[in-house]
Protein backbone atom coordinates (compact mmCIF):
# COMPACT_ATOMS: atom_id res chain seq x y z
CA UNK A 1 0.00 0.00 0.00
CA UNK A 2 1.58 3.24 -0.78
CA UNK A 3 1.29 6.13 1.28
CA UNK A 4 -1.40 7.95 -0.43
CA UNK A 5 -3.65 5.00 -0.39
CA UNK A 6 -3.02 4.57 3.55
CA UNK A 7 -3.80 8.03 4.49
CA UNK A 8 -7.06 7.41 2.14
CA UNK A 9 -7.81 4.69 4.03
CA UNK A 10 -7.11 6.15 7.64
CA UNK A 11 -9.03 9.29 6.49
CA UNK A 12 -12.47 6.53 5.69
CA UNK A 13 -11.69 5.09 8.75
CA UNK A 14 -12.03 8.34 10.98
CA UNK A 15 -14.91 9.41 8.99
CA UNK A 16 -16.74 6.56 9.86
CA UNK A 17 -15.55 6.69 13.68
CA UNK A 18 -16.65 10.11 13.95
CA UNK A 19 -19.87 9.59 12.32
CA UNK A 20 -21.23 6.87 14.97
CA UNK A 21 -24.29 8.83 16.46
CA UNK A 22 -22.54 7.26 20.42
CA UNK A 23 -19.67 9.19 19.19
CA UNK A 24 -21.02 12.35 17.94
CA UNK A 25 -23.49 12.93 21.05
CA UNK A 26 -20.40 11.90 22.93
CA UNK A 27 -18.65 14.83 21.94
CA UNK A 28 -21.74 17.43 22.29
CA UNK A 29 -23.25 16.06 25.13
CA UNK A 30 -21.65 15.88 28.68
CA UNK A 31 -23.96 13.46 31.58
CA UNK A 32 -23.56 13.88 35.28
CA UNK A 33 -24.43 9.97 35.62
CA UNK A 34 -21.33 8.49 33.15
CA UNK A 35 -20.39 7.88 29.61
CA UNK A 36 -20.77 5.82 27.09
CA UNK A 37 -18.26 2.86 27.56
CA UNK A 38 -15.68 1.15 25.40
CA UNK A 39 -16.37 -2.56 24.27
CA UNK A 40 -12.68 -3.48 25.52
CA UNK A 41 -13.32 -1.98 29.31
CA UNK A 42 -16.92 -4.08 29.53
CA UNK A 43 -16.34 -5.87 33.06
CA UNK A 44 -19.82 -7.12 33.01
CA UNK A 45 -22.41 -8.04 31.05
CA UNK A 46 -26.30 -7.75 32.02
CA UNK A 47 -29.27 -8.83 30.90
CA UNK A 48 -32.49 -6.91 30.63
CA UNK A 49 -36.07 -7.55 29.65
CA UNK A 50 -38.80 -4.75 29.16
CA UNK A 51 -41.81 -6.11 29.75
CA UNK A 52 -45.33 -4.85 28.23
CA UNK A 53 -46.71 -5.13 31.78
CA UNK A 54 -44.61 -1.85 32.48
CA UNK A 55 -41.60 -3.42 34.25
CA UNK A 56 -37.79 -4.38 33.30
CA UNK A 57 -36.41 -7.24 34.47
CA UNK A 58 -34.51 -7.25 36.29
CA UNK A 59 -35.32 -4.04 37.47
CA UNK A 60 -32.56 -3.37 40.15
CA UNK A 61 -28.72 -3.24 40.12
CA UNK A 62 -25.43 -2.46 41.71
CA UNK A 63 -22.58 -1.35 40.17
CA UNK A 64 -18.96 0.52 41.26
CA UNK A 65 -18.51 3.77 40.36
CA UNK A 66 -16.32 3.70 36.86
CA UNK A 67 -17.31 -0.04 35.89
CA UNK A 68 -18.29 -0.17 32.60
CA UNK A 69 -21.06 -2.59 31.72
CA UNK A 70 -22.55 -4.02 28.61
CA UNK A 71 -26.49 -4.35 28.76
CA UNK A 72 -28.11 -6.30 26.36
CA UNK A 73 -31.68 -5.28 26.74
CA UNK A 74 -34.39 -7.34 24.64
CA UNK A 75 -38.00 -5.97 24.12
CA UNK A 76 -40.08 -9.27 24.85
CA UNK A 77 -43.46 -7.42 24.58
CA UNK A 78 -45.64 -6.39 21.66
CA UNK A 79 -45.88 -2.88 21.97
CA UNK A 80 -42.66 -0.55 21.48
CA UNK A 81 -40.36 0.10 24.15
CA UNK A 82 -37.37 2.36 25.03
CA UNK A 83 -33.89 1.80 27.52
CA UNK A 84 -32.97 5.49 28.97
CA UNK A 85 -30.31 5.70 30.94
CA UNK A 86 -29.90 8.30 33.49
CA UNK A 87 -30.47 10.44 36.33
CA UNK A 88 -34.02 11.73 37.87
CA UNK A 89 -33.16 14.72 35.78
CA UNK A 90 -32.45 13.48 32.27
CA UNK A 91 -35.57 10.88 33.14
CA UNK A 92 -37.87 13.99 33.16
CA UNK A 93 -36.47 15.87 30.20
CA UNK A 94 -36.43 12.78 28.07
CA UNK A 95 -40.69 12.19 29.50
CA UNK A 96 -40.76 15.86 28.01
CA UNK A 97 -39.22 15.57 24.77
CA UNK A 98 -41.29 12.53 24.42
CA UNK A 99 -44.44 14.32 25.39
CA UNK A 100 -43.40 17.26 22.50
CA UNK A 101 -42.60 14.50 19.60
CA UNK A 102 -46.36 12.93 20.68
CA UNK A 103 -44.46 9.42 21.67
CA UNK A 104 -42.74 9.04 18.18
CA UNK A 105 -40.22 6.01 18.54
CA UNK A 106 -36.44 8.02 19.06
CA UNK A 107 -33.41 7.29 17.06
CA UNK A 108 -31.35 5.78 19.44
CA UNK A 109 -28.83 7.92 21.28
CA UNK A 110 -25.65 7.56 23.35
CA UNK A 111 -27.77 6.97 26.62
CA UNK A 112 -30.50 4.92 25.25
CA UNK A 113 -32.14 2.56 22.60
CA UNK A 114 -35.80 2.24 21.35
CA UNK A 115 -36.68 -1.50 20.88
CA UNK A 116 -39.74 -2.85 18.40
CA UNK A 117 -41.69 -6.23 19.70
CA UNK A 118 -38.61 -8.90 20.13
CA UNK A 119 -35.49 -6.23 18.98
CA UNK A 120 -32.39 -6.43 20.88
CA UNK A 121 -30.04 -4.26 21.40
CA UNK A 122 -26.80 -3.22 23.29
CA UNK A 123 -25.44 -0.55 24.91
CA UNK A 124 -22.60 0.03 26.99
CA UNK A 125 -22.02 2.26 29.63
CA UNK A 126 -19.19 3.29 31.87
CA UNK A 127 -20.63 4.70 35.24
CA UNK A 128 -19.59 7.82 37.42
CA UNK A 129 -19.51 8.62 40.66
CA UNK A 130 -21.65 7.15 43.66
CA UNK A 131 -25.60 7.65 43.48
CA UNK A 132 -28.75 6.45 42.06
CA UNK A 133 -28.90 5.94 37.92
CA UNK A 134 -32.38 4.48 36.62
CA UNK A 135 -32.74 3.02 33.34
CA UNK A 136 -36.30 3.89 31.91
CA UNK A 137 -39.15 3.98 29.28
CA UNK A 138 -40.80 7.30 28.00
CA UNK A 139 -43.07 5.65 25.26
CA UNK A 140 -46.53 7.06 26.14
CA UNK A 141 -47.57 6.49 30.16
CA UNK A 142 -44.95 4.04 30.49
CA UNK A 143 -42.70 5.60 32.75
CA UNK A 144 -45.73 7.12 35.01
CA UNK A 145 -46.67 3.50 35.05
CA UNK A 146 -43.28 2.53 36.45
CA UNK A 147 -41.28 1.38 33.50
CA UNK A 148 -38.66 2.14 35.56
CA UNK A 149 -35.24 0.43 36.94
CA UNK A 150 -32.65 1.70 39.52
CA UNK A 151 -29.05 1.09 39.09
CA UNK A 152 -27.02 2.07 43.18
CA UNK A 153 -23.78 3.43 41.85
CA UNK A 154 -21.56 2.50 45.19
CU1 LIG B 1 -42.20 0.88 27.63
Amino acid sequence: MNLNKKSKWVNTALLLVLSLPGYARAKTEDFSFGHPGLAAKVGRTVKINALDNMRFSPDKLRVRAGETVRFIVTNKGQLVHEFILGDRKEQAEHEQEMKRMGGMAMPDEANGVTLRPGQTKTLIWTFGKPGEVEFACHQPGHYLAGMVGIIQVK
